[in-house]
């Protein structure tokens, strides 16, 4: 990288200083080459940095302007300007020291103003992205398409009910294939932007569904064409900017990708604060989807709890990373996905450094979780708690219930035989206490 397209000159390469450190600019637990469970910590989370909100997002709201100071906004052309911005999100990641990143197709290029000038603009920079992950050794862990920003998609993308903007959709999907395939990413992302409706009086909602499934699953069949073999994940959020989006949560998603035969080349990408929005806990979506086989990747951040949108924070909150850990930790972990931070600094955060600080606080938050997870997940008396209650499918009766022999009126016969269950306590205030104390 040329000393003349230094973005971040004031910082270097951000160290390990362990638990004792006071340096907002190090990392006091996230230690790459750490091992914990087996792994390394690099390992554990592949680790990536969201270039839209890190260096697309002005921070503007409904009520200013943007405050973010982007100093790779040097010229008039926007080509120009996406080459600088490329050069400040490489040496951002490479300063960090975070494997992969995440796009959309309009993050790295500017639209064009036809189809084919969009496709030229995508391709330069992919072969510019080439070349710079080439150097720094920086990965993609997914791209996706941007089908919500341009007014064409205010009725949605694959659910518009004008044909015309579906294949829109379509031709800015199969080149944002094309460039995560060139890039050799691991993993292609649909956020369903506006695939939902603001009210039900203007909306087929059964044809919009059953277009989207046609719409996915001619993607997945040109992904594949091409030689894409990563997972295609879905990643569900409830509402905005649609009053109702059809990818709602981790639950139905999983049903309509059964629904639509998409479950065998599909997963899903969970991000924390669509999940509050639906109103669960970030661990219940996690869960859910680990324990179907379909835990594709995370987005993590967090929302507010007396906020009802989508704020973004950069994850900080402990609680949540040790609950997350442990399961991942129980059922096999993150990969081919990672922990994306699809967060932003806030509006009134404006020195350079903060962009670092809001990364390292997330990792290192991530990494405390995972070390106090590894230890609770290895406490005998939370193993006894958790899985003991479920001791009686382990073998007899119960377990012929679980192997699908038992017939309702068997059922009966034994509930006769057994007698009044006797009251077995669920001990949640005694796991509770306990996580606690390894919270210490
Ligand atoms: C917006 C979504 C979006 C996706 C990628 O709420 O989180 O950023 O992750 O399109
Ligand atoms: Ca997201
Ligand atoms: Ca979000």
């Amino acid at each position: 990288m040329s000393h003349k397209n230094e973005f971040f000159p004031k910082i270097s390469k951000i160290p390990l200083e362990g638990p004792e450190s006071d340096n907002p600019l190090a990392f006091t637990h996230y230690d790459e080459n750490r091992i914990v469970a087996g792994k390394t910590m690099k390992e554990h989370f592949r680790f990536a940095v969201a270039y839209w909100h890190s260096f697309c997002n002005e921070n503007s709201d409904p009520f200013g302007v943007g405050t973010r100071m982007f100093p790779w906004d040097k010229s008039s052309d926007p080509m120009e300007n996406a080459k600088y911005r490329m050069d400040a999100a490489f040496e951002f990641i490479t300063k960090l020291g975070v494997p992969y990143y995440c796009f959309h197709d309009r993050d790295l290029a500017p639209e064009g103003d036809s189809i084919s000038q969009s496709e030229k603009n995508l391709n330069a920079m992919v072969a510019r992205a080439k070349e710079m992950q080439k150097v720094t050794g920086v990965k993609l862990l997914w791209g996706t398409a941007n089908l919500f920003t341009h007014p064409r998609y205010m009725n949605g993308a694959a659910t518009n009910p004008d044909f015309t903007v579906v294949c829109h959709a379509a031709a800015q999907v199969k080149a944002a294939l094309d460039a995560t395939v060139e890039l050799g990413g691991e993993n292609y992302v649909f956020w369903g932007g506006r695939e939902g409706y603001m009210h039900l009086l203007n909306t087929d909602m059964k044809r919009e569904i059953d277009n989207m499934g046609r719409f996915l699953r001619a993607a997945r069949d040109y992904g594949r064409k091409i030689g894409f073999d990563g997972t295609f994940l879905i990643e569900p959020k409830p509402m905005e900017p649609t009053k109702h989006q059809y990818d709602y949560d981790a639950a139905t998603v999983l049903g309509f990708l059964h629904e639509q035969d998409l479950a065998d080349d599909f997963k899903l990408n969970l991000e924390a604060n669509h999940i509050t929005l639906a109103g669960h806990s970030f661990a219940h979506d996690v869960l859910l989807a680990a324990q179907s086989g379909m835990l594709g990747s995370i987005d993590a951040n967090r929302g507010d709890a007396q906020n009802g949108w989508d704020t973004d924070y950069f994850p900080t909150n402990l609680y949540d990373a040790v609950d997350i850990m442990m399961i991942l930790l129980e059922h096999g972990g993150i990969a081919p996905g990672g922990f994306n931070f699809d967060a932003k600094i806030r509006r009134n955060s404006t020195d350079p450094d903060d962009l670092f600080i809001a990364h390292i606080g997330g990792m290192d938050t991530f990494a405390r979780g995972l070390l106090i997870a590894e230890k609770i997940v290895q406490n005998e008396e939370y193993k006894k708690l958790r899985y003991g209650r479920y001791s009686s499918f382990d073998d007899g009766p119960g377990k012929e219930f679980e192997t699908g022999k038992l017939t309702l009126e068997n059922l009966r016969e034994l509930a006769i035989s057994a007698g009044e269950p006797e009251m077995i306590s669920g001990k949640q205030e005694r796991l509770e206490n306990l996580i606690n104390r390894f919270l210490r």
